[in-house]
């Protein structure tokens, strides 16, 4: 396992030859035994032999910090070491008390053990205290101060707009973290897989470009420490590939190195917060990634769902997820698979598992003050382990939001995974929000491949199905996909009109970095390019205007120009959607909210079009003059109840009272 710098903080006191040993007293009989019969070298070989193979030692406890006053109290903590058999936990001085007997696992490499921290108690690192009858062995425990709530934890809402940004490839901040020390030669930007040196130094550089383009909450691809080395497992093109994205969890309370420190991610949330920015987590609790240390050593025989050399393997066959019907080995194989056969499956049945993954989520949160969550995978994990995660996480932090990654272009599927309604399975899973992958397919067939538009409206119609859709976040792009641009018969006019739907329907739409750019990729490494001027030695930085082309700065002004829009006007942030005018190639809705109303019409078609539509229903009275504020319509006057716009060949127009 590697020991990274959180690691090296905690192994506080090395011995005498340097070794990243806790202090051990222990001194068996048997060692100085050995000492005594060889010359002085060899001695002190052969001690560290006897102190490895008897004393106890940590390597790690997790998480490494609380909070006083927090809802979880007492807290577990999950310390990892070895020689831990029949061991003692012992917390020094006051206002820290272990509750209960700890337990430890077979090979003694785990304790679990339940921390009270009095509310009173010293803010500051606290030393926790192994014995077995073989030694005593130290490591550091941090007792922090809750962060204010005033300004943090904020959740997401309809009005926010999101912006999707994968933290490898965004921006160079720090190119002294792009070839670590701990993790050699996993860096190189000709090479798609591996790491790029986009960093949370990058991220705080380019707030002011994120809040210039209308953004103010930024969802990044997960900063979890991934593994340090090459992946053979899985293969990319035949060749090893790297974690640079992010999924695949090595450490989940480290910072991966690459990207920066605990410190820096504060820092960007706190950066971010001041600029009017809201910061969303990706988490994965599905699984780890495969060189995790739980691999060979489980915390427990239960961690996994099944072990390396013997597990299901996951068929994707989500729709059973849904059924009441099937005999449980169907469902087993889509719950408890091996994501690509490599993933450990984590099994958040064993509560040991599942009080670790809510502490942790509640860790991340409470130590940065972050503002929501997208959640990985969500479908592969129980609902009933979802209902306990949501249950603890709205007790500490009310406001807090979470959209969930069921990737399924099916409404009556994905709509089975948002909370607020108790399933046939008795759960109720508390899900704020999904992300809103039936909507993105039609999304993609009408304005990119210039398919039939009423296919939005007719998935729009499914709406019923959700109990909450106003919340459910809209996309055109993401880092799974293809970018829009790479459709057969994309055209920057229907990734304009694709924005124009996204930032005016109903939803809390969801930028993609680049795609303001009308970047390329049509495939899940290609999708996940350098943002040009991100990175030292680019040829341009598109990140300012100067950088851009003529046709970037186009598409980057009518993105801002709606990014203002829906910040100006309130019927666009919370009004109620009302369908007007539904034909294959347009479409008018209004969003309508306390009486005042946004009338928006898209014709897809590729020739100009007029159309003619009531309009009363809306609260808009007869001799009312609307006008574009896209600047694309003419006026238009309702006359009789009804709205005549005509709309030149793919284009929208938002249309606002005079
Ligand atoms: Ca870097
Ligand atoms: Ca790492
Ligand atoms: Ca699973």
């Amino acid at each position: 396992m590697l020991i990274n710098r959180k690691e090296r903080e905690v192994v506080s006191q090395g011995n005498a030859m340097g070794q990243p040993i806790f202090a051990s007293f222990a001194r068996t009989f048997a060692c100085y035994a050995v000492k005594s019969a060889f010359a002085t070298l060899m001695v002190l070989l052969s001690a560290q032999v006897c102190l490895s193979q008897d004393s106890p030692e940590i390597f790690k406890v997790d998480p490494p910090s609380w909070w006083v006053r927090s809802s979880v109290n007492p807290v577990r903590l999950m310390i990892h070491g070895k020689n831990l058999g029949g061991a003692q936990v012992q917390f020094v001085g006051p206002g820290l008390r272990v509750v209960g007997v700890p337990k430890v696992n077979e090979r003694g490499t785990y304790i679990f053990v339940d921390l009270a921290i009095s509310p009173a108690t010293q803010r500051r690192p606290r030393k926790l205290r192994v014995r077995t009858a073989s030694g005593v062995a130290e490591a550091t425990f941090e007792i922090l101060a809750p962060l204010n709530h005033r300004g943090r934890f904020q959740g997401f809402s309809t009005a926010d707009v999101m912006y999707l940004a994968m933290i490898d490839r965004f921006s160079d901040g720090d190119p002294t973290n792009n070839d670590p020390a701990q993790s050699p030669g996993i860096y190189d930007r000709k090479n798609k897989f591996y790491y790029h040196g986009g960093d949370l130094q990058g991220v705080i550089d380019r707030l002011p470009y994120l809040k210039d383009l209308g953004v103010t909450a930024v969802w990044l691809t997960p900063w979890y420490d991934n593994y340090g080395r090459l992946n053979q497992i899985e293969l990319k093109e035949d060749k090893p590939s790297t974690g640079f994205h992010g999924y695949n969890p090595h450490d989940f309370y480290g910072v991966e190195e690459h990207f920066g420190t605990l410190e820096k991610l504060q820092e960007l949330v706190e950066t971010a917060h001041q600029s009017g920015i809201k910061i969303i987590q990706d988490q994965v609790v599905n699984h780890t990634g495969p060189y995790h240390p739980w691999v060979d050593d489980p915390p427990s025989s239960t961690w996994f769902n099944g072990t390396k050399a013997n597990h299901l393997k996951n068929v994707f066959q989500t729709w059973v997820l849904h059924d009441q019907r099937p005999v449980e080995s169907l469902r087993r194989e889509t719950m408890e698979g091996w994501f690509l056969d490599f993933l450990p499956d984590l099994n958040q049945h064993d509560p040991e598992v599942s009080r670790y993954l809510i502490q942790n989520t509640l860790w991340w949160i409470g130590v940065t003050g972050l503002d929501g969550i997208r959640m990985d995978t969500w479908q592969y994990v129980p609902n009933s382990f979802w209902r306990d995660w949501n249950m603890a996480l709205k007790k500490e932090f009310p406001k807090f939001r979470v959209v969930g990654e069921v990737k399924d272009g099916d409404a009556i599927h994905t709509s089975f995974f948002q909370g607020g309604r108790v399933r046939f399975d008795g759960v109720d899973s508390g899900l704020d929000s999904l992300l809103d992958f039936p909507l993105f397919y039609p999304i993609r067939h009408a304005f990119a491949e210039g398919h039939r538009l009423d296919e939005i409206p007719k998935v729009l119609a499914s709406d019923y199905l959700y109990t909450n859709p106003e919340l459910l976040v809209t996309l055109l792009g993401g880092h799974d996909d293809g970018r829009f641009m790479s459709e057969k018969g994309a055209t920057v006019a229907g990734l304009k009109l694709a924005n124009a739907f996204v930032l005016t329907t109903r939803g809390v739409p969801q930028l993609y970095y680049g795609d303001e750019l009308a970047m390329t990729g049509a495939d899940e490494p290609t999708t996940r390019a350098d943002f040009p001027g991100g990175f030292p030695g680019d040829k341009r930085n598109a990140f300012v205007r100067e950088g851009r082309t003529r046709e970037e700065n186009d598409l980057v002004d009518y993105i801002r120009k709606l990014t203002r829009l829906r910040a100006e006007l309130e019927p666009l942030k919370r009004g109620a959607l009302v369908n007007l005018y539904v034909s294959e190639q347009q479409y008018a809705y209004a969003r309508t909210w306390k009486g005042a109303s946004v009338i928006v019409v898209v014709n897809n078609d590729k020739k100009t079009t007029e159309i003619e539509f009531e309009v009363l229903r809306t609260g808009l009275v007869n001799h009312a003059v609307l006008v574009d504020r896209l600047g694309t319509a003419k006026e238009a006057q309702v006359i009789n109840g009804k709205l005549k716009v005509r709309l030149a060949e793919r284009s929208a127009a938002v249309l606002v009272r005079k």
